[in-house]
């Protein structure tokens, strides 16, 4: 296992040492189970780690990350993505670009991954329901898929959709959101270099449970905010529709930043718990831009947060 050399990351456990043995020995019968091909760089040995951004926290096990999730399509429940995703068909996969852009188009998931580098970063992760992860996301900057497509003059926002697929997705006959799954960040903020497309977690290639084959990570704002499942970026001038602020506007914002002085609500935001802990595990406190506030700050100045929540 290679060690950290430098940077942030003060943590020297291994992957073995936080990751259940099976799980870890896993990856390679996932790979060829799964039949996934991701595009040819991409899990290449020798992973680069982010030196820059990643927290010494130490992360969540893989079997928590990939076994408490939200992702509705699948069901409500934490533990209903982890048992109804097997039926996602992630292979082939393809996403469309389009809006202002220089090079739109229907892109596979290798070529749109083509060219971009990969790292592992650990990131801390908070749901706006007051629990929290710390996960080692593996994924590329989206700056630079950004740079890749060729960003118009007039866009403005990043507006991302989730595939739709009844006969895949068992939560959708519910209309607890308004399907697609529709997120969007402001352009800044998804050239921010935190602001991740991340295609797996661990060594492992991305659980169907987590967004495979490929979501958004963006680790200031709450865990909504990172869609899942992504089949079309669109480039556009207007703010986005999004589907927690179309389902429920007074409790989710457009900008969803962790901010531990705005309550949600039905719920404070000024602490957290954190997952995997057991039932022994402290509270903690929740820190401004889920505690990358250096990074991200300056992205908000001058906007009042109480109303931009
Ligand atoms: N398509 C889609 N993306 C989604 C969701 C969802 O229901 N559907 N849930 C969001 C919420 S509320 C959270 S907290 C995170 C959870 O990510 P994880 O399960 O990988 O921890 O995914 C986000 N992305
Ligand atoms: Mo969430």
């Amino acid at each position: 296992m290679e060690k950290i050399m430098a940077g942030r990351w003060k943590n020297d456990l291994t992957r073995a040492d936080v990751t259940p043995k099976s799980l870890f020995l896993n990856r390679r019968q996932i790979m060829t189970g799964g039949g996934m091909m991701l595009g040819a760089g991409l899990l290449a040995p020798g992973l680069a780690r982010a030196q820059g951004y990643s927290t010494d926290e130490t992360p969540n096990s893989f079997g928590e990350i990939s076994t408490y999730n939200n992702y509705y399509e699948f069901g409500t429940g934490k533990s209903d993505p982890a048992e109804n995703a097997d039926t996602l068909t992630i292979d082939p996969w393809t996403v469309k670009v389009d809006g202002l852009v220089d090079t739109p188009g229907d892109y596979s998931l290798a070529d749109l991954t083509d060219g971009m580098t990969e790292e592992e970063r650990i990131y801390r992760f908070r749901c706006v329901e007051a629990w929290s992860m710390v996960i080692p996301w593996r994924g590329f900057e989206l700056a630079d898929l950004l740079d890749k497509v060729g960003v118009q003059s007039g866009a403005k926002y990043v507006a991302f959709e989730t595939a739709l697929r009844p006969d895949e997705m068992p939560g959708v006959r519910f209309p607890v959101l308004d399907w697609p799954y529709r997120e969007g960040l402001r352009l800044d903020e998804a050239r921010h270099p935190l602001t991740i497309m991340a295609t797996g977690i661990y060594d492992e290639p991305m659980p169907k449970q987590n967004g495979a084959p490929i979501r958004l990570v963006v680790p200031w704002k709450y865990g909504f905010k990172s869609i899942k499942s992504i089949v079309r970026i669109s480039l556009v001038e207007e703010m986005p529709p999004t589907s927690w602020n179309m389902a429920n506007p007074r409790e989710y914002g457009f900008y969803s930043n962790v901010n531990p002085q705005v309550d949600h609500p039905r719920w404070s935001q000024a602490t957290e718990r954190p997952i995997g802990g057991g039932i022994f595990a402290k509270r903690k406190e929740t820190q401004m831009f889920n505690g990358y506030e250096q990074d991200v700050a300056s992205l908000y100045e001058g906007m009042d947060l109480s109303e931009n929540f």
